[in-house]
Order: C-alpha cells, then structure tokens, then sequence
C-alpha cells in the first residue's frame, strides 16, 4: 500500500469541462458510458494522461473517435493523449450487486444507489477521480426502476443535468421503487425549490421531521451566513445499507436510513437531536464543501471541521446552546481525546496517509469544528462572518486549501495567523497549566501549555490558546466579566487588577479551548462553581471534575462516596431555575472509559471492572441520597399531550428518565415496567427498557419489545444494541456472541454490525473482560467483515486504540488480537494500516 504525502501535491495534467454519463442499469452487469472533454492544465508540471478505475471491466475506450489504445491495470488507465482539448469516451461494466463494500455503485435492498467520497468514482467508471477536477455532469440512467436520480435538475426520461461543476466525488446515482415526502421552499431571492425526501414505501410516515429540519437548516443558512441554495431541486434519499450517517452530493442527499427516518413510537429524543443536526450538516456541505470545494484530500478539514462548526451552531440556536456545547464536550473527550491521546493522533490536517477512508476521524471532524470556534473567538463575531463572506466570494467555485481559508481571515482582520496554523499542523491535546496569585488587589493567572508528543511528531511549538475566564466573589457574583487570554507563550501570565478581595476563577469558560486543563481545586470550590458559576458550561464542568475526583478516589483509595458531591447534587437537583436538560447532564457521570484515561494519565493502571463496579455503587449513592426526592421529580416530569421532539420537551424526558433510572436502584423496577408497557414513545420506552436490562429484571420487557418492533429495522437494531450496552461485565461479549446467531443479524449491514459490535466496543467493562473475550471476538468479527466490508472494518477497530492503557494481561491480549488481525490473508489496505498504526 501506498503512503501519499500532501508535500507531493501537483496539479492535475488535464482538466475537465464537461461529462456525460449513460448508465444501463443490471444488477451484476451494469454498463457505464462515458463521454468526457477533456482539456490540458496550463498550471500542469507534466501532461500524463492518468485516470483511475478500480474493479472495472473496460469494454472500449476511445480518444477523439479512435481506439485510445489504453494500457490498465488494476488502478487506472494511461493512453497518449494530444496536448490539446479532445474527447475521451468508455464503456465499462460493473456489478453492483456484488459490491458488498458499499462504495461506487451498489445495491441496498433492491435498489441502486451510489457513494463516492472519497473515491468511489473510480470504481464507476474511469476518471481523474479528485477533488480539484470539477466538471459539469449529464447523466442519463436507462432501466425498469420506477425512480431514477441523479444530481442536479431533472430533464424528464431518466436524464439530469447539474449547472454546478463538481469533482467526481459528488456524483449520485439512485434508482429503484421509491416514494417522495414532497414540499417547497422559497429562498430569500424568491426562488420557489422542490423538496423530496425519497424512501421505501412503508417509511412514508417517517419523513415529516426530516424535512422540516431542511427546511429550518435552508432558513437558518440564509439568516447566518447569507448562503441560498441554487438548484430548483433538492432530494433527499434515504438508505439502509450506508458506510456512514449521510453524504452531501450536490442536489441529491443520500442518507443512511437512520439519519433520516424519525417517528415518535421509533426514535428516541436523541434519535430526532442527530437526525436534525445531520440534515443541517449535509445541506450546509453545499457551500461549505460543494461550491468550495477541497483541492486535495489533506484538506478534509476545510469542508468538514467547518460543517461541524456550523451544524453545532445551528443546533445550538434551534435548542439550546448551553446543552449542545456540553453534549459536544462530552462527546469530543469520548472520542478525539481519546484518538489524540493514542496512537491513531494526527493532525487536523494529517501529512500523509495510506487509505483516506482511514481519516474521517474526529480529529479532522469535531476538533476540526474547535479550531473553527477559537478562531472565531479570537477574531471576533464580526470579522469571523466578514471572513467568511470573502472566502465564499473570492473561491466560490474553486478547490481550496486551508490557506485559502485563513488568508480570508488574515485579510479582514490583518493579524498574523501563523502561530494559529499550528492547530492544523500540530496532533495531540495541549495540557494547560494555571496557578493564581493574588497580591495588592492583582489576581494573576499564569497559565503554562505543553502537548505531550504524538505519533511522528516529538516536539511541538506553543500555540495561540483563547482560554475565557471569569471571575467571581465567594458570594457567587461575578466580579469580573469573561475576559479572553490569549495564551501564546509557554508560560503566560495576565492580571486582573482592581478587585476587593481574591476571586473564585472559572477558566476556559464554554469550553473556548479543546485543552486538558490542569488545575488545583479542591472539591469545596467545584462544588461552589457548580451552585454559582453564571457560564453554564463551567457550571457543568465543576460538576464533571467532582464525579471524576470522587470516582477516581473511589478507584485508588477505595472511599466512600464523597458526600460533598451527593450534596451537591442534590442542590442541582432542588433548584427549580435551572433546565431540565441541563440537570439530566450533570446527573451523568464520567463514562468508564473517561476514568480509564484519567487513572491512566495520573500514572494508575486502570482496571475497567474495578470502574464498573465504582460507577454501580456510586449511582446507588445517588439513588439512596434521593431516596425522598426522586419520585417528585420523576411526576413532575411527564410530558402530557401529544408527543413533540422539541428540546424542552426532551429536556424534561431526559430528566425524568435520570430519575427512573436511579429509582429503579431502589424499587426492583417496578415504576420501570409500568413505564415500558405504557410508554407511547420510543425515548419512554426505550428508557424503561434500559433501566430494567441494567437491573437485570428486563427479560421479559426485551422479549416483548422484540415482538412488538420486529419488522422496523432502526428499532430491532436498537434492541440488538440495547442487549450488549446493558450486559454486566464479562456477559458483554457471551451476549454480543450469542446475537450474530440471531436470525436478524446481518453482517453486511452496517448498522446492525454496529448495533452489536459498536455496543461491545463501548461496554469497557465488557470489551475489556479479563479472559480476553470481548478481543477475541471482535477480532474475530472484523476479519470477517473486511473481507466483505473494508471501511466499516477499519473504522471499528479503533475499539483497540486505548490498549497501551491497560495492564500486561490485557495489553498482551489485545497486541495478540491485532496481531491476527494484521496477519489475516487477504486483508484490506483500510484494516491494515489501522492495525499497523495502532500497533505501533
Ligand atoms: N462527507 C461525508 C463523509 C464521507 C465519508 C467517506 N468515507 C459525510 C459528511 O461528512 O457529511
Ligand atoms: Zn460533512
């Protein structure tokens, strides 16, 4: 396998203008011709004739109406080529329903449908199959299905044309018996657009939400960022077999069913939150991504990371913004501290990589998405959308680098971005420092940054950390109104002068840096921070590092449960200002594998089934310290009326299933299952159903899910999941072992892979089960879905990044795992270089 550099960029030898496709559909026998203008790169080093194709048939090719004479080869196609504009055409044949990768043209339930990012062209037909080669496609799809789409506008008969040049990796194709949700939305120039969310016929009454959220995420785009959408078309497709959530193809949607379908009796409140945020995300990707473009795929960032960033603010506006950045946290720490600290680290913007599948990671993602927010922070609102509407003037059409982007800022702003580039360049999370001093009436804060080295990167230069801060007195008032320190320097000092007596300081308010702040507090002031701080997000947080103290103490010294924290919860939990949601949030503890790195990180060996049982006593803590409470808050927290997925709606689900959850501690379940058999929504239901599974009285409650949902696959891949979540301890892996002989799994669905073995992955307790089970198993698992499916393969074994945390046994255990797994005949470039590097 080939390693490609971003420092071996070139431009491309040949242009395209224009492309036609002719697609005569058959499940093993699909034949694709193609008719392409090409035209010589002035900008070009070399005039190589080059075009990728994997897994083709070539059944002609043709240069200006001769034979091209073309030499293949297992990757692409060379032929001499003039050095002036011409015509190249093929015809090539591919099977789609063999195609169990699910890339380039495939078949998911009888229907045909397609997914090129990041390079599934190429696996379609022959083309210069990158970014910075944009074209004009015409397609026309010949065959017997009752549906038949492509990008852009529909010209009747199968045939479509898209206006928008776009590289290849944009391209959609679906076809198949279909039903639309159809709507209108009117820009703000007036222009009326068609709307169609396009599924299997018994999903047509799960489409409403869907396209309501497109419709605020088309509003919300033009509000904010002045963006209106510029096709007369916009479909929406929802599928069942997808790698990922959803994919942005210009004019044509394409979407993993569970991104998309949404009913109250099937989806759960969480279920609603990220389909929303998806759509928001996939439309966006139509400025961000579609008409700006990336000229490689190094600058992955430069779409996504900003994509992120503006899902999570359209988010935050349509719910609520304390709760999304704290959800966002959580999730960051779950998932991109957990890469940066391992590994699989890589730079926002990685140097090199071998399969690019390999790097659709959180890093690129939601850290991406963070450095989008510091920048904004350290500009300011105004310049930050100034910024922004140069970026989309001056490149509107072109294939960009992160350069691009942040000469826009430099421009409006004219500061220096150099030493904030580094967030790009730099992989691993910066450790900051801070001790305080107090002299005079001057409190300083002197903060100190280090990022601890990261795979092929030993040494790292300071960066530019925007860290908010204020301050308050010890009656809880804020005496100093949030301040952003610039942190530059290795060890940075600032002042804050004029105060009557020594602050309480709240640091790194909202969360304004992606850092591990290292800071001396001791539980009485986090505890005061959680009953005072007016930023909700440090609010929170005071919360979080008091469960992580207590449960890290609980795990080292064997205490007892600290009754300052139940105290304090109990105070959260009394006071009648603060939103339900939020509540449900700080009731929530550290995940296990939180701990794990914590203990890790403070030089303990974790062990995850010591974690386990400290999270089991330290919610029964809980649960008994309640006792008198939970009943009151778990009435007052029914929604009555008919259901709405509305956030404060949800909020007071989440909170009342937080006290469900602990009462089930105390009553055996008996309110529980008075909840799963009367529920009539999925969250209710669902959150019964956890809670009796967890106290391992949830039998029968599974069964008759099971009976009651077995012909809706999202809610049947719940109840695989549901099974290996809930399973205690070593139970994990006997139970995710004994559901893939289940007549419902299917290996080649990635969602119901996921549903059971994302579901052990995320069990620490279980996937780390002393005997080496849960390893054992997955191994086993992933070289067998390699050989049908490589991406999904790959991407799950990130389950073993953490394994150099763990004791020898385990350790030994886990390098064995991986090793089977590098050594297994035939295994996919993907799988291999994740192996490879988490080995290393
Ligand atoms: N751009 C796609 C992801 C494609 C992943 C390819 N392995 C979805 C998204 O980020 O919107
Ligand atoms: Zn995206």
């Amino acid at each position: 396998p080939l390693e490609i550099f971003l420092s071996d960029y070139t431009p491309p030898a040949y242009l395209v203008d224009t492309v036609e496709l002719v697609f005569k559909l058959h499940p093993t026998a699909t034949r694709v011709i193609s008719k392409i203008a090409f035209r010589p790169n002035p900008e070009a080093m070399d005039r190589t004739f080059y075009l990728h194709g994997e897994q083709l048939k070539l059944i002609w090719a043709k240069i200006d109406g001769k034979d091209a004479q073309a030499k293949v080869t297992d990757l692409g196609l060379t032929a001499q080529a003039p050095d002036a504009p011409f015509i190249f055409e093929a015809e090539v044949e591919i099977s789609p329903q063999t195609n169990t990768a699910l890339e380039g043209l495939y078949m998911s339930n009888g229907m045909y449908c397609t997914q090129c990012e990041a390079e599934g062209f190429r696996k379609i037909t022959y083309y210069p199959d990158r970014p910075d080669v944009m074209g004009v496609f015409t397609v026309t799809i010949e065959g017997d299905e009752k549906v038949k789409l492509s990008n852009g506008n529909d010209l009747g008969g199968g045939k479509w044309h898209d206006p928008w040049p776009k590289p290849a990796y944009l391209f959609a194709l679906v076809a198949g018996d279909l039903v639309n949700h159809p709507d209108t939305f009117t820009t703000m120039s007036g222009k009326e657009v068609e709307l169609n969310i396009w599924v299997r016929k018994g999903d047509l009454n799960k489409c409403a939400f869907g396209m309501d959220a497109l419709k605020r995420s088309m509003k919300w785009d033009e509000e904010v960022y002045g963006r209106e959408y510029d096709l007369d078309l916009f479909n929406i497709v929802a599928v069942d077999d997808f790698n990922m959530g959803a994919m942005e193809n210009k004019g044509l949607n394409i979407f993993n069913s569970s991104a998309v379908l949404a009913s109250p009796e099937t989806s759960t409140d969480a279920n609603f939150e990220r389909i929303e945020a998806i759509i928001a995300h996939e439309y966006f990707h139509n400025w961000t991504g579609n008409r700006i473009t990336c000229r490689d795929w190094f600058q992955l960032c430069l779409k996504e990371g900003l994509t992120v960033y503006r899902d999570s603010q359209f988010t935050a506006d349509e719910r609520s913004p304390a709760v999304k950045r704290i959800e966002d946290v959580i999730a960051l720490r779950a998932r991109q501290f957990r890469e940066d600290n391992g590994p699989l680290a890589h730079p926002v913007r990685p140097e090199s990589f071998v399969e690019i599948n390999n790097f659709y990671t959180a890093t690129v993602y939601e850290k991406g998405a963070e450095v989008i927010g510091m920048l904004k922070t350290l500009i300011g609102d105004e310049d930050y959308y100034k910024g922004c509407d140069l970026y989309f003037t001056r490149h509107d059409g072109q294939a960009c680098t992160i350069e691009d982007w942040l000469a826009c800022f430099e421009e409006v702003t004219g500061r220096d971005l150099t030493q904030f580039k580094l967030w790009y360049s730099q992989a691993g999370t910066p450790r900051v420092g801070v001790k305080e001093a107090w002299k005079d009436g001057t409190y300083t804060l002197t903060f100190t940054q280090h990022t601890p080295p990261t795979p092929g990167q030993d040494t790292k230069d300071p960066k530019v950390i925007p860290i908010a801060v204020g301050l308050l007195n010890d009656a809880g008032e804020e005496v100093h109104a949030t301040r952003i320190c610039e942190v530059t320097d290795e060890v940075h000092a600032f002042r804050f002068t004029g105060l009557d007596a020594k602050p309480v300081p709240s640091i790194n308010r909202g969360f304004s840096a992606p850092i591990i702040l290292e800071q001396d507090q001791d539980n009485a002031t986090r505890a005061f921070l959680l009953a005072n701080d007016t930023d909700p997000f440090n609010k929170w947080e005071a919360g979080r590092a008091l469960a992580r103290d207590v449960m890290i103490r609980m795990v080292t010294e064997d205490a007892t449960p600290d009754q300052a924290y139940l105290d304090a919860l109990l105070a959260v939990a009394r006071d009648d200002t603060l939103d339900p949601a939020f509540k449900a949030l700080v009731f929530s503890t550290p995940s296990a594998d939180d701990i794990a790195q914590a203990l890790f990180d403070g030089g303990v060996t974790p062990d995850p089934t010591k974690i386990y049982h400290v999270t089991q006593t330290l919610r029964q803590s809980v649960a008994h310290a309640m006792q008198d409470t939970l009943p009151r808050i778990y009435a007052e927290m029914q929604v009555d009326g008919p259901f709405s997925p509305d956030a404060e709606a949800a909020g007071k689900r989440a909170w009342g299933n937080v006290a469900l959850s602990l009462l089930t501690r105390l009553d055996g379940g008996a309110q529980a299952r008075a909840q799963f058999e009367s529920a009539d929504n999925m969250t209710q239901q669902l959150s019964a159903l956890g809670a009796l599974l967890r106290a391992e009285v949830g039998e029968d409650a599974s069964k008759a899910f099971y009976e009651q949902w077995k012909d809706d696959r999202l809610v049947i891949d719940k109840w695989f999941s549901m099974q290996v979540t809930y399973a205690k301890l070593a139970a994990a892996p006997a139970t995710a072992k004994a559901l893939t002989n289940h007549p419902d799994f299917d290996m080649t669905n990635p969602n119901r892979f996921r549903a059971v073995f994302g579901a052990l992955a995320g069990n620490t307790a279980g996937f780390h089960s002393p005997d080496g089970s849960g390893y054992a198993l997955l191994a086993d698992w992933l070289i067998k879905l390699d050989a049908k499916n490589p991406q999904t393969a790959a991407r799950m074994s990130t389950a073993f990044e953490t394994w150099k945390r763990y004791d020898a046994d385990r350790q030994g255990m886990m390098r064995e795992a991986l090793e089977r797994m590098k050594a297994a005949p035939n295994l996919s470039g993907d799988l291999l270089e994740m192996v490879t590097r988490i080995l290393n």
